[in-house]
């Protein structure tokens, strides 16, 4: 049993609010999850899959309006608006307490309530995060198991602490005009209500570990971004650490997965994280990353072989998957999967679904939750509880135009101005229009919880404490032609982009300053082994001036909303920018 009064008396008092029939202390064990997976697969919240096949697999399908995460319902609820910032949804605590607390009310009744104690970070780690979830849903707690370090760990680490993050949820009815994800930073606390899905429920995972992290990390100087960390082994045995921050479904997992072309013999990439990467300063002067999860929550469609049998590997026993195709052999199958459509199978609405039914057989944001541990090409030291060093920060987006395949920032507050200025076309991991371009500073405009203006500042003023600062580089992998095909092979061959960025960290090859920073210069990145052309590349690297204007008067317009809380070093490099083009 637990003896922390803190925690007791905050479920007592929570347990009183939904009132559940039964509450249930998760320990984490094996016998639990035979337990609760069996539970939930009586009552169809979850369905065995062919356990020959994929053994401890199970599929679970969501409401139909309840696929992604909703950014319209997604709060942070501070006492004055301006902590929130421009760029969030706010609400006063008070009334997020009381419209959120009529909903909860009694939300639990002939329920059972679990109690999910869980770490963010490694256990033992002075950097980790306790976060404790009251969930009434079997399938969050089951994820929970996989996504984080869940059960009596987490309760022996935190001792008699009141050090935790609250974390409240309900599924209540499904209901998308009941539904809101707010967050109190001044209260370290979540409350989710009305939604089983991925990021919304999930709550170690955008709500702790980027929106309360983000909060915490400007307090106690270091950072929470929406970034996977990956190690890039040359053929001489040397590793560099690389952080990628990439909008969300605009390639991370891929990337931190990568297998290297056949025409790059020598070299391998590890893999240490695909979401989420919290940041320090370590004693060197270097900028250290860790991932802070156990688990990965990747993007279904278009996984396969080709594009990344790291990740096929690693989902072939103990994953979850959500909103995918059922086949009639109890298999599972998506859009881009590597055999062709089956002939006819149960789709994600759980409906009956042929190949000529015109829907989807996968919703496009269908995701899998497997551990990090069954990655094949997991790195030895992605539990290392300092994280590793970085020598190169990555930037990016999903742009057709503008933005070419890679470019190197100045210095880092030219590179804090790439991020804060980055812009991507939207994708189905949210709900609403999807191919609209809008901008996603650093990939954190939805999971920054406080003001966009001072987590810029706080960018600039953590660079200032780095005497050995990552080098920071944008990269786009999907600049089109003018019939809608990418230009770039991207996946496996983009470890030729990251082979140059590390060249470019070690000084080793030349490179052409244009107005928007350094650009691979003429045969910089090999292309030995795939069909890019050397005019190709052109297209790849070229830097359309009057687009480029265009773009800076763009910038100029979002960067109004901040008015005078705009931090003095974007300003400057926004003029910068302005002069160089102009020259
Ligand atoms: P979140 O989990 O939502 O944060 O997404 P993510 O950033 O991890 O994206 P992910 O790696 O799952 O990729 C999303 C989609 O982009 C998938 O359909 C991939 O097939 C596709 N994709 C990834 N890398 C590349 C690439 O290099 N080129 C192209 N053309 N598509 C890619
Ligand atoms: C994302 O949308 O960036 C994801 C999936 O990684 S979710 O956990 O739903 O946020
Ligand atoms: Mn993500």
């Amino acid at each position: 049993m637990v003896q922390n009064n803190s925690v007791e008396q905050w479920v007592s008092e929570m347990v009183k609010l939904c009132t559940p029939d039964k509450v249930v202390w998760c320990n984490g064990s094996e016998e639990e999850k035979r337990r609760l997976t069996k539970e939930a697969v009586e009552t169809g919240e979850l369905i065995e899959l062919n356990q020959d096949k994929l053994p401890g697999c199970l599929l679970h399908r969501t409401a139909k309006n309840d696929v992604a995460r909703t950014e319209h319902l997604t709060f942070i609820c501070t006492s004055r608006q301006e902590d929130a910032g421009p760029t969030n949804n706010w609400m006063s605590p008070e009334e997020a307490y009381s419209k959120l607390g009529k909903i909860f009310n009694g939300s639990m009744k002939g329920r059972t309530m679990y109690v999910v104690p869980f770490i963010m970070g490694v256990p033992g780690s002075p950097f980790s995060k306790i976060g404790i979830e009251l969930t009434d849903s079997i399938y969050v707690v089951l994820n929970m198991r996989i996504m984080t370090r869940m059960g009596q760990a987490a309760l022996d680490e935190l001792g008699d602490s009141a050090d935790f993050t609250k974390c409240l949820h309900s599924k209540h009815e499904l209901d998308i005009d009941q539904r809101y994800i707010c967050h109190f930073p001044e209260d370290n606390t979540i409350w989710s209500v009305g939604s089983g899905y991925g990021g919304n429920v999930l709550l170690g995972k955008k709500c702790l570990a980027l929106r309360i992290a983000s909060c915490l990390g400007r307090k106690e100087g270091w950072m929470a971004e929406h970034m996977l960390i990956l190690g890039v082994e040359n053929p001489q045995g040397e590793t560099h650490y690389i952080a990628a921050a990439f909008p969300s479904a605009c390639g991370k997992t891929n990337l931190a997965m990568l297998i290297p072309p056949e025409s790059m013999p020598g070299w391998k990439v590890w893999t240490l994280g695909d979401d989420i990467a919290w940041l320090r300063p370590g004693p060197d002067g270097r900028l250290w990353a860790l991932n802070p999860e156990a688990g990965f929550f990747g993007v279904m469609p278009g996984t396969n072989m080709k594009s990344n049998p790291n990740a096929m590997r690693t989902i072939q026993k103990n994953t979850i998957y959500t909103n995918v195709l059922l086949k009639e052999d109890g298999t599972i199958w998506w859009e881009g999967h590597d055999d062709p459509a089956p002939g006819r199978g149960i789709d994600w609405q759980g409906q009956p679904w042929t190949p000529v039914c015109g829907e989807k057989g996968a919703h496009p944001n269908s995701r899998f939750t497997a551990p990090v541990s069954q990655c094949p090409s997991i790195a030895s030291n992605w539990e290392n509880p300092q994280g590793v060093p970085l020598s190169a920060i990555i930037f990016g987006g999903r742009r057709a135009k503008l933005a070419p395949l890679v470019y190197q920032s100045f210095n880092w507050q030219h590179g804090t101005f790439v991020g804060a200025t980055m812009a991507s076309e939207t994708t189905a991991a949210a709900l609403g229009a999807q191919g609209v371009v809008r901008r996603d500073p650093m990939a954190m405009i939805p999971f920054c919880g406080y003001n966009m203006a001072e987590y810029f500042g706080h960018w600039l003023e953590m660079g200032a404490k780095l005497t050995n600062p990552p080098k920071i580089f944008h990269v786009n992998w999907f600049r089109q032609d003018e019939d809608g095909n990418f230009l770039w092979p991207g996946f496996g061959d983009n470890l030729r982009v990251l082979k140059w960025i590390i060249d470019r960290c070690g000084g080793n090859v030349p490179a052409e300053e244009s107005p928007i920073g350094y650009l691979p210069a003429n045969g910089g990145i090999n292309l030995e082994g795939t069909d890019v052309s050397d005019e190709m590349m052109d297209v790849l690297t070229y830097v359309d001036k009057d687009a480029w204007y265009e773009e800076l008067r763009s910038q100029a317009e979002w960067f109004k909303q901040f008015g005078y809380t705009l931090p003095l070093g974007i300003l400057k490099e926004h003029e910068a920018l302005a002069f160089r083009l102009a020259k």
